[in-house]
């Protein structure tokens, strides 16, 4: 076994969100050494940095927490539909504290640097402590969404005001109170911050570059008789999600947006939007991600909702998506949030009409002249699903370089794993159906596949593992042609690269569902872990 205390481990874990804390319990369980490392103070990932006004979960607690022990269900009760980031960042350090996983995770340590000893066997790595530690396995779980994108604009630092990225939020109250408030980015994060906010600015900006779809959240408190029946049917719920599509429990549906009358359509919509969830439009026929026509009848539903809400028609006009199918950028729901534009102290900018030409020392200079902030809030999004790992410098067999080998666009087996990268593995990576999916379903099932193949590989004595260049080759291909049978490819979103200047375009995510992925990785395993070349011990 390794020498811990020596700075050697078993698996060197970046991160300590959700995988990374699975990962520790996961791979301890079966009787390895792990350390993870955390840049962060805290555990929590993505809900320890996105402390934002307004950050909530959007699929359903239920949904979006572990289902791998059922000890830790008992002891853990949520209180609302759709769960706070100060409810999921508690629910984090609780599982840390459940399961004692803290003298497994360096907190405030980012990692620098991993190079694959070919000598040794082993992952040196590097941390910007100073000390080195190594590992047989390398194991990627720093977040497929997780390094904010900077926006872009010239003299950011030249603003006198308060500036905030909503993917680094101080945990310090920031106040509002009687604030010119600006905020950047339509997103998710965008909507949830400005409809937190409004209640309590002077005046609040909005800069929109691309109107998005933007759903009622259906939100309300769980009472005793909802996590009686959760707990009731909690094993059931989770194997169906499992083998969802989406990693959540609900039926897909089996129609076509077209075989209806338009009467039928409505309702079926109108239902979906007053007492839905995140998913719901999206579950109401089977076509309206595939085809245009389909789509077109839920993304004009959406559109005629915006135009019943916002009373000036021409704020509504400048709200209304257009330009790419509904979808395909990730949908949002918030609450009240086309509402918010008919109050008088909210404001409108569409960035395509009135561009930000720079920011100054008291505010944000457009191409129609200054407009004065006290607080700029940036939420512009992430350089996601390669962000993290091009942030560490990987050097694999040959002296690789992972950033080299990703020059064009990200290169994976499964999304698991990367030729000429031996023993190193990722969570959620390009080419896995994690970020399309209930992240926490996916999450648990790349790490049952991480453990189980270690394991594996300590039973046969086997040294290292790494993907087939065929294998690869044929699976990101596999991801692209599945991507291009859908509407999806037709959206500059971060799914794709767009959202960053400069990166390759190429469709990320796995778009073949979370239950078909899972049949391929337990079918990869049944033929003797097909696609991989194992190294045996030396
Ligand atoms: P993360 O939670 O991102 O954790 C990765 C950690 O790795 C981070 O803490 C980071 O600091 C650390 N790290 C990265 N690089 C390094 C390094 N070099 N050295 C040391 N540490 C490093 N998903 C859903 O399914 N449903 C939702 O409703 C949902 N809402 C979201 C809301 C927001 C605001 C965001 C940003 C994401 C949301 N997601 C949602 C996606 C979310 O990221 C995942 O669900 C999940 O939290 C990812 O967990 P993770 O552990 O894989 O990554
Ligand atoms: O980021 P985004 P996000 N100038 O990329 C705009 C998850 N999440 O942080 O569309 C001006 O979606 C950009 O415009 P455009 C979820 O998976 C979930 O909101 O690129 N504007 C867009 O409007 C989500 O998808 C929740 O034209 C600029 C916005 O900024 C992912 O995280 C909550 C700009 C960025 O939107 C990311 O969401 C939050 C520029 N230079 C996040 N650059 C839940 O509710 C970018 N924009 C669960």
């Amino acid at each position: 076994m390794p020498d811990a205390s020596a700075g050697h481990y078993d698996a060197i874990v970046v991160g300590a969100g959700f995988s990374g804390l699975y990962l520790i319990k996961r791979l301890r369980d079966a009787g390895f050494t792990v350390l993870a490392v955390e840049a962060a103070p805290s555990v929590g990932g993505t809900w320890y940095w996105n402390a934002y006004p307004g950050a909530r979960c959007d699929v359903e607690s239920f949904d979006y927490c572990y289902s791998f022990s059922r000890e830790l269900e008992q002891e853990w009760s949520w209180s609302e539909r759709y769960p706070s980031q100060p409810e999921l960042l508690q629910y984090l350090n609780f599982v840390a504290d459940y399961f004692e996983l803290r003298p497994n995770i360096r907190l405030d340590t980012r990692v620098t640097s991993a190079t694959f000893d070919e000598d040794e066997g082993l992952w040196d790595v590097r941390l910007d402590s100073g000390d080195p530690v190594s590992g047989r396995f390398f194991i990627l779980a720093g977040g497929a969404i997780s390094v904010p994108k900077p926006p872009e604009i010239d003299g950011i630092d030249s603003f006198a005001g308060e500036c905030y990225h909503t993917g680094n939020y101080p945990h310090e109250p920031v106040d509002f109170t009687g604030k010119y408030v600006a905020i950047i980015g339509t997103g998710s994060s965008g909507v949830q911050t400005s409809t937190a906010i409004v209640d309590e600015v002077a005046e609040l900006t909005i800069f929109q570059r691309t109107a998005n779809f933007v759903a009622p959240i259906i939100n309300r408190p769980l009472d005793d008789a909802a996590h009686a029946e959760y707990r009731r049917t909690s094993f059931e719920r989770h194997e169906k999600s499992r083998h969802s599509r989406q990693g959540i429990p609900h039926d897909q549906p089996t129609r076509s947006a077209l075989d209806v009358s338009d009467e039928e359509r409505e309702e079926i919509f109108g239902d979906a939007w007053e007492n839905s969830h995140l998913f719901g439009l999206r579950l109401t026929f089977n076509d309206l991600l595939f085809d245009e026509k389909a789509n077109d009848t839920v993304a004009e539903f959406v559109r005629g909702k915006i135009r019943g809400i916002v009373h000036d028609p021409e704020v509504a006009k400048t709200l209304t998506p257009r330009g790419y199918p509904y979808g395909t950028k990730r949908p949002c729901i918030g609450k009240d949030y086309f509402a918010m534009f008919n109050r008088e102290h909210v404001h409108l900018v569409d960035l395509k009409q009135t561009p930000i030409m720079r920011m100054t020392p008291k505010g944000i200079a457009t191409s129609e002249g200054e407009m004065q902030f006290d607080t700029v809030i940036f939420a512009t999004g992430f350089d996601a699903l390669t962000g993290a790992a091009g942030r560490i410098a990987i050097t694999g067999r040959g002296g690789e370089t992972l950033r080299d080998k990703w020059v064009d666009g990200p290169q994976t087996y499964l999304g698991l794993t990367c030729n000429g990268f031996p023993n190193m593995f990722l969570v959620t990576g390009p080419g896995s159906p994690g970020p399309l999916s209930a992240m926490v379903r996916s999450i648990e099932q790349h790490v049952d596949w991480i453990g189980d193949c270690m394991v594996h590989m300590r039973e046969e004595g086997l040294a290292t593992i790494q993907a087939l260049p065929d294998y690869e080759i044929n699976w990101m291909d596999h991801v692209q042609e599945v991507a291009e049978g859908t509407l999806y490819p037709r959206a500059d979103s971060w799914y794709i690269g767009a959202n960053v200047p400069g990166k390759p375009r190429k469709f990320m995510p796995y778009l073949g569902g979370v239950g078909v992925y899972r049949e391929k990785c337990d079918a990869v395993v049944s033929a003797g872990y097909d696609g991989f070349a194992f190294g045996a011990d030396k």
